[in-house]
C-alpha cells in the first residue's frame, strides 16, 4: 500500500519547478526500493519531503547529494516540526510552502552551511496544482502500487478544531478551489474505469454541502471510490448516507480519548462509558453505510489514568466489531503543536531518534499517570484483546465485502496487529530487565540503548554510511529553547547590560516569504 500513501506536496514542487523551466527528476521512496540506485545523477538542487520517521533517511540523502555538489532543501512534516535540527543538515528548510517560497529558493540556490536557512510562507497556500497538473508525477508513483491504486487529492487545508496534540490545531481552515477539484475528478474518470481517490484533507467535509455538491456535479453517483479522514462531529446519519451515495468506501474518524476532545466527536462533556456507548452507536451506523471504518485512538493522553481508559476501549471494540481500531502512542512532534511547549517545559519529552517517531515504535512523551512498564502492560493487553482470534473473527463476520475483510485480516496478523504486540512485549521486557534501557526512558541518561541504534543501522542499509555524525541525537526541547531565546533577545534588545544575548544560538524563526 505504501505507494498509495505518497504525499501531494513533492508532486506540487515538481510542477512549480517545471513551470519555471527546470528539468525535474522525481523519486518516490516507498521503503522497499534500493534508493541509492534510483537517485538521479548531476542535479543542481534536491527537494526532499519527509515525515519525521524518515528524517534520518533524508539527512543521509542530503549529505550524499551535497557531496556531489547539489544544494538541498527539506520540506514536509519533519521540516515543520523540527526546523532547529534540520537546518544543521540542509541548505534550506521550509515550513508552509507556496510557489514564491520555491521560486525564492530556486533563485538563491546556494549552499548555506553549516547552518541552513529556514524559510516559510506566512500561511498555507491559497491554491495548489491539481491532479491533472501533477499527473506526470502521480503516474510513476502509482506504478509502484501493485493492486490498489489510490490518487491523492486535497480539498481543504487546516482545521476548525483545536485538538491540543495536532499540527493543525492552530491552522485556520480553508477550502481549496472547487473548480480545480471538479476538473480533477472529471480527469480521473477519463483515466480510470473506476478511480480510487484518497482525500488528504486533515478533516474532510468541514464545508460538507459545498464539497459534496462539487463532487455530485461532475461524478455520476457511485462511480469513483473515495477514502477520507473526518471527525465524528461531521458524520451525522444524513451526511453518511450522502457519502455512501457518492461512493465513499472508507472513513477514518478520530475518537482519540474517552475523557477528552468531545467537540470533534459531538459528545461534548460526555465521558467514560457514556461516550463509549454513543460513539459505538454512531460508528455502527457508519458501518451500515460505509464498508471500511478505522477508528483512531491516542494512547497515553494526560487525561488517562489507570486501567479504565484501556478497558473502555476494549468494551468499544466488543460493541463495534466491524471497525478497525488504529492506536497511536501520544507523540510530541517538535514544534507541531502548542501543547508540546508545555510538555517540554515539564521536561517530559524524550530524545528518541526521529526514526522511531511514527506514533508507534516509540512514545516520546513520559506518561503523566503511568510508569513505563505499567503503560506498556496496558497497551499490550489492549493489543491482545483487539487482535485475539475471537476479535478478528468477529470483525470479519461484521465486515461486508471481500476488500474490507481482507484488509482487516492482513492488518491484524501482519506488522500492525501481531507485529506491534510483539514489539511492545520486547520493549516491556527490556524495561523490566535492562537498567540502562529503563534509565533512558526515565531521562536519567541520554545514552541511546543499542537496541535502537541497531535498528536504525539496519533500516538505513547503505545510507547509514551517509548519516551525518551525531544525527541520531537531537535536542528534544529545541522548540522551547527557540521560543525562550527569542523572548530573551527581544527583552534585552535595548539593553547594553546583556551584550552576550547576541551570542545566543540562532533563533529559529523562519524568514517569511510573501504570498
Ligand atoms: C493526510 C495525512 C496522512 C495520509 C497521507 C500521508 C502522506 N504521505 O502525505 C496518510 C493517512 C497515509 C498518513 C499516514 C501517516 N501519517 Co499522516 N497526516 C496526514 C495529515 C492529516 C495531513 C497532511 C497533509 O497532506 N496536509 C496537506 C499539505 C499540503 O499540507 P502540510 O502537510 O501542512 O504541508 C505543508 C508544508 O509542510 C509543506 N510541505 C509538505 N511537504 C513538502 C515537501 C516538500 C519537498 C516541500 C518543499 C514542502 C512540503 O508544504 C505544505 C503547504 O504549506 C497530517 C495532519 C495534519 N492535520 O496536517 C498528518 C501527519 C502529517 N501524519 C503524521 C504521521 C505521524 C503519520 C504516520 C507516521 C502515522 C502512522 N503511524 O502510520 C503515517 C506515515 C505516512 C508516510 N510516511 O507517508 C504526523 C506527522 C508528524 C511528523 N513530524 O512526522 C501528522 C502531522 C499528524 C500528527 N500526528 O500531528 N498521513
Ligand atoms: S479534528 Fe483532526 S485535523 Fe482537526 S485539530 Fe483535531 S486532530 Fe487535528
Amino acid at each position: 500500500m505504501n505507494a498509495n500513501f505518497a504525499s501531494i506536496m513533492p508532486q506540487v514542487v515538481g510542477v512549480w519547478c517545471e513551470e519555471e523551466g527546470h528539468h525535474v527528476s522525481f523519486v518516490t521512496y516507498t521503503g522497499f526500493e534500493n534508493l541509492i540506485n534510483e537517485l538521479p545523477e548531476n542535479v543542481d538542487i534536491v527537494f526532499i519531503g519527509a515525515f519525521t520517521e524518515a528524517a534520518h533517511t533524508a539527512y543521509a540523502l542530503s549529505k550524499l547529494f551535497q557531496s556531489r555538489g547539489a544544494v538541498t532543501v527539506l520540506g514536509g512534516p519533519h521540516a515543520r516540526c523540527y526546523p532547529q535540527d534540520s537546518i544543521r543538515y540542509f541548505d534550506y528548510v521550509v515550513g508552509f510552502t507556496n510557489k514564491n517560497v520555491i521560486l525564492e529558493i530556486l533563485q538563491n540556490c546556494s549552499p548555506h552551511r553549516p547552518m541552513g536557512l529556514h524559510i516559510a510562507a506566512m500561511q498555507q497556500p491559497g491554491s495548489l496544482p491539481g491532479v491533472r497538473e501533477r499527473w506526470k508525477f502521480i503516474e510513476p508513483t502509482l506504478r509502484k502500487a501493485p493492486f490498489i491504486k489510490m490518487v491523492p487529492m486535497l480539498g481543504s487545508l487546516g482545521c476548525p478544531y483545536t485538538c491540543s496534540f495536532c499540527i493543525d490545531s492552530v491552522v485556520p481552515y480553508q477550502s481549496l478551489d472547487f473548480e480545480v477539484m471538479k476538473e480533477d475528478l472529471s480527469f480521473l474518470l477519463r483515466k480510470f474505469k473506476r478511480p480510487l481517490v484518497g482525500w488528504h484533507d486533515p478533516n474532510f467535509g468541514v464545508r460538507f454541502d459545498d464539497h459534496m455538491s462539487a463532487i455530485e456535479e461532475v461524478v455520476p453517483p457511485n462511480s469513483i471510490d473515495f477514502v477520507a479522514e473526518s471527525s465524528l462531529s461531521l458524520l451525522s446519519e444524513p451526511h453518511v448516507k450522502r457519502l455512501k451515495r457518492n461512493g465513499f468506501k472508507a472513513l477514518l474518524p478520530g475518537i482519540e480519548s474517552w475523557y477528552d476532545l468531545g467537540d470533534k466527536s459531538r459528545t461534548g462533556r460526555m465521558t467514560g462509558m457514556d461516550k463509549v456507548r454513543q460513539v459505538s452507536e454512531q460508528i455502527n451506523m457508519i458501518l451500515r453505510n460505509i464498508p471500511y471504518v478505522q477508528t483512531n485512538f491516542v494512547l497515553g493522553l494526560d487525561t488517562d489514568n489507570g486501567a479504565e481508559p484501556f478497558e473502555l476501549t476494549k468494551k468499544f471494540v466488543e460493541m463495534t466489531p466491524g471497525a478497525f481500531p488504529g492506536y497511536s502512542l501520544l507523540s510530541a512532534f517538535g514544534q507541531a503543536a502548542p501543547l508540546n511547549l508545555e510538555l517540554q517545559r515539564a521536561d517530559r519529552v524524550l530524545p528518541f531518534p526521529f526514526h522511531f517517531l511514527d506514533n508507534n515504535r516509540a512514545m516520546n512523551v513520559k506518561p503523566k499517570n503511568y510508569s513505563w512498564p505499567e503503560f506498556y502492560g496496558h497497551v499490550i493487553d489492549l493489543g491482545k484483546h483487539t487482535f485475539s482470534v475471537g476479535a478478528i473473527a468477529k470483525r470479519l463476520r461484521a465486515n461486508k465485502g471481500m476488500i474490507p475483510r481482507w484488509m482487516n485480516l492482513v492488518r491484524a496478523v501482519s506488522s500492525e496487529g501481531y507485529g506491534r504486540r510483539k514489539y511492545y512485549t520486547s520493549i516491556q521486557r527490556w524495561l523490566e530487565t535492562n537498567p540502562q534501557f529503563r534509565s533512558y526512558f526515565e531521562r536519567e541518561t541520554t545514552e541511546l540503548p543499542k537496541f535502537y541504534e541497531d535498528q536504525v543501522r539496519k533500516d538505513l542499509g547503505p545510507l547509514w554510511n551517509w548519516l551525518p555524525a551525531g544525527a541520531l541525537y537531537h535536542d528534544p526541547n529545541a522548540y522551547l529553547r527557540s521560543v525562550e531565546d527569542k523572548a530573551l533577545k527581544e527583552a534585552c534588545a535595548e539593553s547594553t547590560l546583556f551584550p552576550e544575548v547576541n551570542e545566543l544560538p540562532i533563533v529559529q524563526q523562519p524568514v517569511y516569504v510573501a504570498r
